[in-house]
This record gives C-alpha cells, sequence and structure tokens, in this order.
C-alpha cells in the first residue's frame, strides 16, 4: 500500500497512516487503503491494534485540504461519507484500537482519535477542531464523538472558537488518557495492546461492544446487552481455563500460571 503502513507483532498489529509530505492528511486515497488495512487485519492473530502517525510531527493533520477545497457538494457530501462509514468501522471493529496520537490531531485527525477506543498522545500532540474557520463543520464525527468523550459544553467551546489544545489541556477535559514524552509513545502503546491481547479476547471484544452499545441506549437496555454479553462468555474455553486457573491460585499457589486464553 502507498500511504498505509501494517505490522503485527505478535497479538498487536500496528497500522499507521503515511503520508509524510501533507503531515497525514486524510485524502481519498488514504481513506481507501485505511479501509483495506482494516478489512485484511487477521482477527485470529491479532487481538488488539494500535493507529498511529508516520514521523515525529503529525499524527493526521486533518482531511486534504487542497483536496476539498474544490469539491462540489455532491463530491464533499460523498468524501464526508467514506470517512464516516471508515471511522465507524474502527469505533465497531470487534477489537480494541488504541490511538497513539505523535503530533498533529486536527480536524479529521481528532476525529479518526475519537473513533477509537483509547486515545494516549505524546507531548508534541496538538488537537482541535479547526473547520468553522475553513467554512465547514466537523464532518467526521466531531460534533458526535467529542461531545460524547468530554461534554457538550467543552466540545461546543472547542468547536465554535476552532482553538487547538495541547497534550496537556487534552488530558485535563479527558480527551486523553495518558501523556508521553515522544520517544516512549509507542513503547507505551505497545505495552498496553500487548497487555490487552493477553486477556481473554473474547471478554474484551464483548467489553467493546458493550460499552460502545450501552452507550447509545437507556441503562436498562444497556444492562440487558451487559447480561447477554456476559453470558455468551460461559462454557467457553477461555472462561473455564481462567476461572479454574483461580481456583488452582487458591488451591496451591504453586500451580499458577499465566493463561493462555485461546479465543473460543
Ligand atoms: N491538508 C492538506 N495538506 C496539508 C494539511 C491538510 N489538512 N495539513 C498540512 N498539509 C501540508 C501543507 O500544505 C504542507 O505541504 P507543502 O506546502 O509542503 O506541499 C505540508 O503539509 C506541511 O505543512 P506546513 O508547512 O503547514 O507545516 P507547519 O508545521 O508549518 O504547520 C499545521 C502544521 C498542521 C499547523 C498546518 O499545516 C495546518 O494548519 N494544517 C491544516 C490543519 C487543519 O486545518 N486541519 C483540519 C482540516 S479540515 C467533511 C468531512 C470531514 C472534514 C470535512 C468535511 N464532509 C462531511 C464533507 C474534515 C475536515 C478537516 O479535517
Amino acid at each position: 500500500m502507498g500511504f498505509i503502513d501494517y505490522e503485527v507483532d505478535g497479538a498487536v498489529g500496528i497500522i499507521t497512516i503515511n503520508r509524510p509530505k501533507a503531515l497525514n492528511a486524510l485524502n481519498e486515497d488514504v481513506l481507501n487503503e485505511l479501509e483495506q488495512a482494516f478489512d485484511a487485519v487477521d482477527l485470529s492473530v491479532v487481538r488488539c491494534l494500535i493507529l498511529t502517525g508516520a514521523g515525529e510531527k503529525s499524527f493526521v493533520a486533518g482531511a486534504d485540504i487542497g483536496a476539498m477545497s474544490t469539491m462540489t457538494k455532491a463530491e464533499g457530501t460523498a468524501f464526508g461519507k467514506k470517512g464516516n462509514d471508515i471511522f465507524l468501522k474502527i469505533e465497531k471493529f470487534p477489537i480494541p484500537v488504541i490511538a497513539a496520537i505523535n503530533g498533529f490531531a486536527l480536524g479529521g485527525g481528532c476525529e479518526i482519535s475519537m473513533s477509537c477506543d483509547i486515545r494516549i498522545c505524546s507531548e508534541n500532540a496538538l488537537f482541535g477542531q479547526p473547520e468553522v474557520g475553513l467554512g465547514i463543520t466537523p464532518g467526521f464525527g466531531g460534533t458526535q464523538r467529542l461531545a460524547r468523550l468530554v461534554g457538550a459544553g467543552m466540545a461546543k467551546q472547542l468547536i465554535y472558537t476552532a482553538r487547538n489544545i495541547d497534550a496537556a489541556e487534552a488530558k485535563r477535559i479527558g480527551l486523553v488518557n495518558e501523556v508521553y514524552p515522544l520517544a516512549d509513545l509507542m513503547p507505551a502503546a505497545k505495552k498496553m495492546a500487548a497487555g490487552i491481547a493477553g486477556n481473554a479476547p473474547i471478554a474484551v471484544r464483548a467489553c467493546k461492544k458493550a460499552i460502545n452499545e450501552g452507550l447509545q441506549v437507556s441503562i436498562d437496555e444497556g444492562v440487558a446487552i451487559e447480561e447477554e454479553l456476559f453470558g455468551n462468555c460461559f462454557e467457553s474455553y477461555d472462561q473455564r481455563e481462567g476461572m479454574a486457573n483461580f481456583l488452582r491460585k487458591k488451591d496451591d499457589p504453586k500451580k499458577v500460571r499465566k493463561v493462555a486464553f485461546k479465543n473460543e
């Protein structure tokens, strides 16, 4: 692929948006290749993904302004739909996706990070939704996901003012979970991803589904979703072995071992 790199390290997949000349801005080709990369992830091997940007300056500097500048209404709508479809795919992807934000996360860059499950960033990261300064609205889910993540009041302030915020402020408002020196970002992302990948995959996937789907419905409906997914874990190898291991530990601490979950 021209704009997307993909590597697998154990049970962790790393997808890198690689268009450094334009600070990894998203044009149609990048979006198409990104979709293909997600479609190609082998879920029998990979249990957690990391999404990052190439280079030391930018995660994603937004949608491609040059490409958008001449779009017709119909083309703009189609471009927005393409982005939204892919961002929804990431949000609903069966396994967790960690955004390792290594610099600019502006416009579509901030929006793609918000479609991931977990956001961590480097100290040089910069976040913002500058769209109203360009004569458009955040079109890749920004008005929806930012408000859900940081609350409507803060989201409205950031979107109406088009003000960028640094990593420390992003952490303060809950947009990112952790901030690291740039050199430590990928090691931290890989460590977190490997930790997630070492847990029972069926249960981790069910947690993602329960949280995502539960946030869209009433608490009663959310609890019903949780109940069903909880029940589905039983009789799996992972549930039997995970619990048996705990009981062995009580019986004889020397019998403790790391459970090799099988995803079955
Ligand atoms: N698009 C295209 N090229 C970009 C770009 C972008 N978003 N951001 C940077 N580049 C390119 C620059 O043009 C420059 O290219 P050359 O001139 O070297 O050919 C190269 O990357 C390096 O950029 P700079 O020279 O500007 O680098 P600096 O370090 O000085 O500044 C910067 C970095 C990130 C602060 C600056 O480049 C900047 O402000 N970039 C724009 C950031 C931005 O406004 N991003 C939001 C874009 S709007 C929709 C769906 C989605 C969206 C819209 C509609 N529909 C529903 C239709 C999403 C919109 C957005 O994301």
